[in-house]
């Protein structure tokens, strides 16, 4: 199973992606964890993605899309995978469509989280990760308003919509009832 998982800043998208991965014995692919385990090795593409980190921005299209392009073409991606912040734009969907094209694969189903912006902010402020200072929260907020909410048209008629208000728990049994693993 070939999943995307779309959704504001702090949605749960990591949180629920991982349960996923669980669940269906497939990898959790994050480009936000991706790019932060860079960061710590303190790689080429570490180096140049923390500034964008940093300040809540896009990392460039070419460095992300060759990481993704890379990692979903490891063995353990072969049975499936769950994508978690990736596609973020346009720009990275139609390149998505290019990957899985190259490795003759397409993806089985696009899951939208649907969360109120007070909500996701309470969970970043309560998680305290580097970027999730007020300042920076909001900026991540008006890049998804503008790059990453018309994916939700890109994928019209693909798009699975998941209530992520609720607990933790609570959102898994709706992502399973949403995949028909319930
Ligand atoms: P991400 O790492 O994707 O960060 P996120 O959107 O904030 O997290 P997510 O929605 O996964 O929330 P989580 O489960 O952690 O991106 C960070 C940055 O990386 C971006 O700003 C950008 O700079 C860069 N980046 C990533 N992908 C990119 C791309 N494709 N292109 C370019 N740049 C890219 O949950 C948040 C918190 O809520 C946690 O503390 C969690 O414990 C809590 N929580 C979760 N579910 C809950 C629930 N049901 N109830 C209560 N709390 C809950």
């Amino acid at each position: 199973m070939r999943l995307v998982i779309l959704g504001p800043p702090g949605a749960g998208k990591g949180t629920q992606a991982e349960l996923m991965s669980e669940a269906l014995g497939i990898p959790h692919i994050s480009t936000g964890d991706l790019f932060r385990a860079n960061i710590s090795q303190g790689t080429p593409i570490g180096v140049e993605a923390k500034k964008y980190l940093d300040a809540g921005n896009l990392v460039p299209p070419e460095i992300t899309i060759n990481m993704v392009r890379e990692r979903v073409a490891e063995p353990d991606a072969a049975k499936g995978f769950i994508l978690d912040g990736f596609p973020r734009s346009t720009e990275q969907a139609v390149a998505l469509e290019g990957i899985l094209d190259d490795l003759s694969t397409k993806l089985d189903g696009v899951l939208s989280f649907k969360v109120d912006t007070d909500v996701v902010v309470e969970r970043m402020l309560a998680r305290g990760r580097a970027d999730d200072t007020e300042e920076v929260i909001r900026n991540r907020m008006a890049v998804y308003d503008a790059e990453t909410a018309p994916l939700l048209d890109h994928y019209a008629g693909q798009v699975t919509e998941i209530d992520a208000v609720g607990s933790v728990d609570e959102v898994h049994q709706r992502v399973l009832a949403a995949l028909g693993k319930a």
